[in-house]
């Protein structure tokens, strides 16, 4: 993204001659996706990518090692999928041996139910429809589990039996990309049943969901605010949000619904300018943190960033700024960037996660570089969940296997990547964004009160 090859190859190679996965470890399904299949199957993107728009990041004689890393490691996940009777995978697999005897046979939402975008794009690459097969029948098990009454998705399942164990249905950790991941799927592979769950799914959202005023940025009432709810009755859980749930206003923005995003997005900025960062867990009823420390996650930063592409606010560039100096004032360390143990002591940890580097630091540097060529019309990239890019071209659009897909009957309909935005949301989700509507994003009484609810004022 930066446009140094000389690192990226250096880097690229260094994997190639170094990495291993015939190790008797045993890892997060779900993190070992996201965050190394992603990076592998994205740099192999890189590197094959006829264009080259970064500048020339080909490697001498690559032989498509990348891929076959990536293939190495999806099969050493595979058995979480195996001796399920729900198909939603067990969490955690040892990569030798597969999943351990004394698995637990509960998982969360998003954990289960949000693979399928890089499982997908190993199987198009590979023209072996395994991966995607797997995925896709856990995110249909998970779906098929939903409540009647709400639509809603509690955040932690038995994979055995298919009871809810946690009926919590929020936006933030235990669910959080799994919505991501419908809409991410069908931006990427044009599968018209991924697009119907996420409309269905973010209807209920809305209906369930939302609380305060309906039209974000005037009238009466609260401003709007998502909060954790009972999958079954809608009844409110709890009075906390946490800091995952940031990501939703940059989803938000995917599909549309500026305003909402523009709104949603001022809150947490509201609680980042009281401390400097986001506590993992903020209570908006005490106006304090439940859970006090902030790992350096990106989500702020990936909706700021999503929200700038989107309006061009200036507004956006000095909540980067914003992000940017705290960052600098409360978590540089010597060796790189410290989870902060404590948002109000301001006391650090020894970790930095891999996201730090993956999200946050390249949202932060594609939001201040408008000349990046992943802003360049032509150029067409998603990120996946773990901020690593992927093009979203015409080789992700055929899958010659559609036959033996599961519950494959209806979704033999295929939208061509420039037919993305006509689709039928509910009226306020295909909203194309005015730049001069936001020239001011937020009225000043709507920031007053948000202030007040975060106890800045
Ligand atoms: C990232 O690993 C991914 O974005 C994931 O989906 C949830 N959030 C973390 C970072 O906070």
């Amino acid at each position: 993204v930066m446009g140094n090859s000389s690192e990226f190859q250096k880097a690229v190679k260094l994997v190639i001659d170094t990495v291993s996965f015939d190790k008797d470890s045993t890892v997060q399904v779900f993190e070992a996706t996201i965050r190394v299949l992603g990076s592998l199957l994205s740099a192999h993107i890189i590197i094959t990518d006829t264009k080259q728009p970064f500048g020339d990041m080909t490697i001498k004689d690559y032989d498509n090692e990348l891929l076959h890393m990536a293939h190495d490691l999806a099969v050493r996940l595979l058995p979480a999928f195996e001796n399920t009777k729900t198909g939603i995978p067990y969490p955690r697999v040892n990569l030798k041996t597969g999943v351990p005897p004394d698995s637990n046979n509960e998982t969360c939402t998003a954990g289960a139910g949000s693979l399928l975008v890089e499982f997908g794009i190993l199987s198009r690459l590979l023209g072996d429809s395994t991966f995607e097969w797997v995925a896709r029948r856990a995110v249909k098990a998970l779906w098929s589990l939903r409540s009647n009454n709400t639509g809603l998705l509690g955040n932690v399942v038995n994979i055995q039996t298919g009871h809810w164990v946690g009926r919590q249905s929020g936006l933030g950790a235990g669910s959080d990309s799994f919505y991501e991941y419908l809409l991410k799927s069908y931006i990427l592979f044009g599968e018209k049943e991924d697009l119907e769950m996420f409309s269905d799914a973010y209807r209920s959202i809305q209906n369930h969901l939302r609380r305060g005023r309906e039209a974000c940025n005037e009238g009466e009432g609260d401003p709007p605010l998502y909060v954790n709810v009972n999958m079954f009755t809608g009844q409110l859980m709890n009075t906390w949000i946490d800091s995952l749930q940031a990501f939703f206003p940059g989803l938000q923005v995917l599909i549309g619904d500026v305003e909402d995003a523009i709104c949603l997005h001022a809150f947490y900025y509201a609680i980042w300018k009281r401390y400097g960062a986001l506590p993992e867990r903020y209570n908006w009823q005490l106006q304090a943190p439940d859970v006090s420390f902030y790992p350096l996650r990106p989500e702020l930063v990936e909706s700021t960033y999503l929200l700038y592409q989107a309006t061009k606010n200036p507004f956006y560039l000095h909540v980067g700024m914003d992000i940017l100096q705290s960052l600098e004032k409360y978590t540089k360390a010597k060796c790189g960037y410290a989870t902060l143990h404590h948002v109000v002591e301001k006391t650090k940890e020894d970790r930095m996660e891999s996201f730090f580097l993956s999200e946050t630091c390249k949202y932060l540097y594609l939001l201040f570089d408008e000349e990046n060529p992943l802003h360049k019309s032509g150029n067409k990239y998603m990120f996946t969940t773990e901020g690593h890019i992927v093009s979203v071209d015409e080789r992700f659009r055929n899958s010659l296997w559609q036959d033996i897909l599961p519950g494959e009957e209806d979704s033999a309909e295929k939208m061509k990547p420039s037919e993305l935005k006509a689709v039928n949301f509910s009226s306020n989700c295909n909203r194309v964004p005015d730049e001069r509507r936001y020239l001011l994003p937020l009225k000043s009484n709507y920031m007053r009160q948000i202030d007040r609810m975060v106890g800045l004022i």
